[in-house]
């Protein structure tokens, strides 16, 4: 059956940062520096979903999705990181997921969606080996509460963006501008994924995914120059977080003259089999050489597309050629795949620009050369947008963030018309 569905993620949506014994994640401790998010704004109230969540779960009924991508916030769990439980967290995550399943909805948690919590960063992050270790502790705790009744898991969410804009252009939490020096990241993260993974087969989890944050890369014409340029983005971007999952080899990443930390036995923990691969789209890229610095690529405005209110360009044909082209790249060894977000910034409640974004992606998607399996939403409300705080505006449903007034808007009713539609003609 395919899932339908809408995604979002904790630090996002949820608020009550200091409640239940919530430990600080990064995040607080980025949104709260001078400067870092625009106009300082910070995730402490959020959607206040953490008291909300009866609500946002009947809006999610009304729409008829059958599944919801959310995640947990590793600090409410275990407020330091490592040790000691916090079982008021769990109890959180326990109820919603049996308010899910009472109207008839997949949860599907991702364990990891960027708020690390900020004592394990003080001792380095995911620039730390020790990380990866603690992260599949955690996997294993929340696995030992939920996986009698969550039988799909996400590792990760987005470790390439987690690790560029959070370690290598400080952009996102932790902000550190490392450049290059953030490489190590990517391996510390993909090797919690293959240990966690481990953690959640062993508690009884039946599925398991990571999810990648993955682009169509577009030479800016067929020079060599931008050709290689374009592969060596394509390595960095999408291939350094699916090559090793799925084939249990890193690429060649010789074009950035480093290398990663790797030790002996981590690509077979790294390569465990997977039951599906999330993949989050929302545009192209294109891209350039020979590139400046310590980079072998430049990055190229995308023109003549309509654009979302953040500035992004609107391709959704996009969508079909990535999907098309990771089955031609990893044939037998591609799992059914998952659209685990896909989605659009604009104003407004008659959003008719968001109802055409979608509409047009969902079609690319079955057109596409490849096993898809599901798609959500990004995103459910309209919540905290990372460094560009409640300014960029993603949800089905409008969130006034005064009141908290939760107001569907035209595409919610068109997602809940077509998920009608869907559930008559098949
Ligand atoms: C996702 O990341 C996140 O998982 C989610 O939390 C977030 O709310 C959502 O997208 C919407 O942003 O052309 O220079 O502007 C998406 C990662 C990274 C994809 C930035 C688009 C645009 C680069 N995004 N990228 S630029």
């Amino acid at each position: 059956m395919f899932l339908w569905g809408t995604a979002t993620a904790s630090y996002q949506i949820e608020g009550a940062v200091a409640e239940d014994g919530r430990g600080p994640s990064v995040w607080d401790t980025f949104s709260h520096t001078p400067h870092k998010t625009r106009d300082g704004h910070t995730g402490d109230v959020a959607c206040d979903h953490y008291h909300r969540y009866a609500e946002d779960v009947a809006l999610m009924a009304g729409l008829g999705v059958g599944a919801y991508r959310f995640s947990i916030s590793w600090p409410r769990i275990l407020p330091t990181g490592r040790g000691r439980v916090n079982q008021a967290g769990l109890d959180f995550y326990d109820r919603l997921v049996d308010a899910l399943l009472e109207k008839g909805i997949t949860p599907v948690p991702t364990l990891f969606h960027w708020d690390l919590p900020q004592a394990l960063e003080d001792e380095g992050g995911w620039l730390d080996r020790d990380t990866s270790r603690c992260f599949a502790d955690y996997a294993a705790v929340v696995a030992d509460r939920l996986a009698d009744r969550v039988s799909m898991w996400i590792t990760l969410n987005e470790p390439f963006v987690h690790m560029v804009y959070g370690y290598a252009l400080g952009m996102h939490a932790p902000g550190r501008a490392l450049m290059l020096g953030a490489l190590p990241v990517a391996h510390h993260q993909l090797l919690g994924h293959g240990l966690a993974t481990q953690a959640l087969r062993a508690a009884g989890a039946r599925d398991v995914l990571i999810t990648n944050n993955c682009t169509p890369v577009w030479p800016a014409s067929d020079s060599e120059q931008d050709l290689a340029a374009a592969e060596a983005y394509d390595i960095l971007h999408n291939r350094l977080f699916n090559d090793p999952v799925l084939t249990g080899a890193y690429p060649d990443l010789s074009a950035y003259g480093v290398e990663l930390p790797v030790k002996s036995g981590d690509l077979e923990t790294i390569a465990q089999p997977l039951d599906g691969l999330g993949v989050n789209y929302y545009m192209p890229t294109r891209i350039s050489g020979p590139g400046g610095g310590d980079l072998p690529f430049e990055f190229e405005p995308i023109t003549g597309y309509p654009a979302t209110a953040f500035g992004w360009p609107v391709v959704p044909g996009g969508l079909r050629e990535l999907l098309g082209s990771l089955t031609a790249r990893y044939g037998d060894a591609l799992p059914p795949v998952y659209v685990t977000e896909n989605g659009c910034s604009y104003d407004g409640l008659d959003d008719q620009e968001r109802i055409a974004y979608l509409d047009g992606h969902i079609r690319a998607m079955r057109e596409a050369d490849a096993d898809v399996r599901g798609y959500f939403v990004w995103s459910l409300l309209d919540n905290f947008e990372w460094a560009e705080g409640y300014h960029q505006r993603f949800g089905l449903v409008h969130v006034d963030f005064e009141t908290q007034r939760r107001t569907p808007k035209a595409s919610y009713h068109w997602f809940a018309d077509y998920l009608k539609d869907q559930s008559t003609d098949t």
